[in-house]
């Protein structure tokens, strides 16, 4: 066999399967393995007059395929089938080979990985890829770590087969060293998870308040894809909300168990920003809200409690009502982009990533699930101020929530008065309303632990630490 395929794909499940296409519609030669080899053979038979395939069965065969630098990318079940993978490849690689995991790993494992193999000479290219299989097919978003040299290599095939924004910009850049490409993406999903929570709490109101049918909430949703929300989640809302249910002639979404799952990447999000101490509260109420829709036995139990029945709007007052959740949607979405925005700029300091957030938000912009028109904004934002400090810094999005706040503020009151659940539009209010805040309660927080605790504090009116004898005379002393 000769070695001449520019790259080689393991793992021939939906992902990888499209993947090894769209590299070989592109015009590269790729290798395709799978543990099972019969989805190699498979892959093969349905499609191997798009490209040039080199179909193989063994470990052996599909690194002797590969030119060098070798070009291995692994797209297997994220966790132990990994390491399983990289342990049964890595002994057949050479010095300035190039492994990449395009798999959803934790970061913490790809900075382990990149680690062990570097000491072996091999570069370890933690991938995040986002679109699903058919973003995988017709061009994804790609976040790849790693070492730069990797991407020398690597990033023209990458950018040849990514996503390409409206201006014909491919959507993959080389995010930073390591671990910082699964970081990243780790963030897309956990602001995936907060969109998808306000858009979810958007179309409850507008059912539950403005008291219309899904197919009028697939209508609302649909306009607003014209303007300023224009993006794939709104889009694929508006689709799911008027598809009809071919057993029962029911709306689709009433005959769904109202309780959503999660695969992991959003409690990660939430995990980390615990660890880096970035308050990603909208994006928390996103998986906390999945989280409690599970609860069935807890739901069940729970009906009986008393509260408000929502009193569905006439006519008009529903539509006024409507434009007023379009408000408080996009306010609150600007709030979890900065929130997750926030996350991306402390990893990055915390593991000396050095991460252009401008050009984060750049490929975000096609191929993956968030993809929107709104990431143009925020990428003209980081642009115009390469150092903003967050993103409601920003003249234009502080101007436009500024706008948007007193419809916000009114959602957010009849949802309470009216006993909707919206914990994600209240988590962004409060997060905006704690930052404009003058003086918090933390001062009084502080006051509170140096009482039981013996904390200590710090005063507003000179330099210092300072504790006060509360079981004593209460006098004040420095610490
Ligand atoms: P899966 O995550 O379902 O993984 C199936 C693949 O893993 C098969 O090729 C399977 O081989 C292989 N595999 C397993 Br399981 N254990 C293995 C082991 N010990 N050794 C070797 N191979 C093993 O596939 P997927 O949905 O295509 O996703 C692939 C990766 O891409 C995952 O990490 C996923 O999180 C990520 N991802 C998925 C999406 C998406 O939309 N699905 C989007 C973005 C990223 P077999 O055929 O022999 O069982």
């Amino acid at each position: 066999m000769s070695s001449s395929a520019q790259i080689g794909v393991t793992g021939l499940a939906v992902m990888g399967r499209n993947l090894a296409r769209n590299f070989a519609r592109n015009g590269y030669t790729v290798a395709v393995h799978n543990r099972t080899a019969s989805r190699t053979r498979d892959l093969v038979k349905e499609f191997g007059q798009e490209g040039d395939f080199v179909a193989t069965e063994t470990a052996e065969e599909f690194v002797a395929a590969l030119e060098r630098p070798r070009r291995l990318m692994i797209m297997v079940k994220a966790g132990d089938p990994t390491d399983a993978v990289i342990k049964e490849f890595a002994p057949l690689l050479e010095p300035g080979d190039m492994i990449i995991d395009g798999g959803n790993a934790h970061f913490a494992d790809t900075r382990r990985r990149e680690r062990e193999l570097r000491e072996q000479g091999i570069h370890f290219v933690g991938t995040g890829i986002s679109g699903g299989e058919e973003g995988a097919l017709h061009g994804p978003s790609i976040m790849p770590g790693g070492s730069k040299e990797s991407y020398a290599s690597l990033g023209p095939m990458l950018e040849k087969i990514s996503a390409k924004a409206k201006d014909g910009a491919p959507c993959v850049t080389h995010v930073g060293p390591d671990g910082a490409g699964h970081f990243v993406k780790m963030v897309h999903n956990g602001i995936e998870y907060a969109d998808m929570q306000l858009i979810g709490e958007a179309y409850q109101l507008l059912r539950d308040v403005a008291g219309y049918a899904p197919a009028q909430v697939a209508d609302i949703f649909r306009t607003w894809n014209t303007g300023r929300l224009d993006s794939y989640l709104i889009e694929i809302t508006a689709e799911v909300l008027s598809h009809v249910d071919a057993a029962t002639g029911k709306p689709f979404v009433d005959v769904v168990v109202d309780q959503a799952e999660q695969k992991g990447t959003g409690r990660w999000t939430v995990q980390i920003a615990l660890d880096l101490g970035v308050p990603v509260s909208g994006i928390a109420e996103a998986v906390f809200a999945r989280s409690l829709s599970g609860h069935a036995a807890l739901r069940a139990a729970s009906r009986h409690l008393a509260g408000p029945q929502p009193a569905p709007l006439s006519g008009a007052e529903a539509a006024a009502f409507a434009d007023r959740v379009e408000q408080a949607l996009y306010a609150s979405k600007i709030v979890s982009y900065t929130q997750g925005f926030h996350e991306i700029a402390a990893g990055g300091e915390e593991y000396g990533w050095d991460i252009d957030q401008g050009a984060v938000s750049a490929i975000w912009r096609a191929g993956c699930i968030i993809r929107a028109a709104f990431l143009d904004r925020i990428r003209a934002a980081y642009d115009a101020r390469p150092d903003l400090p967050s993103l409601l810094s920003d003249e234009t999005f502080a101007r436009e929530i500024a706008a948007a706040q007193d419809d916000w503020r009114e959602v957010l009151a009849t949802a309470v008065r009216q006993g909707v659940p919206t914990p994600g539009f209240a988590a962004a209010l409060s997060y905006y309303d704690g930052l404009r805040a003058p003086r918090l309660p933390a001062a009084l927080t502080q006051g509170q632990r140096d009482f039981f605790g013996a904390h200590t504090y710090r005063r507003v009116d000179r330099e210092g630490t300072f504790h006060t004898l509360w079981g004593g005379d209460r006098t004040e002393v420095s610490a």
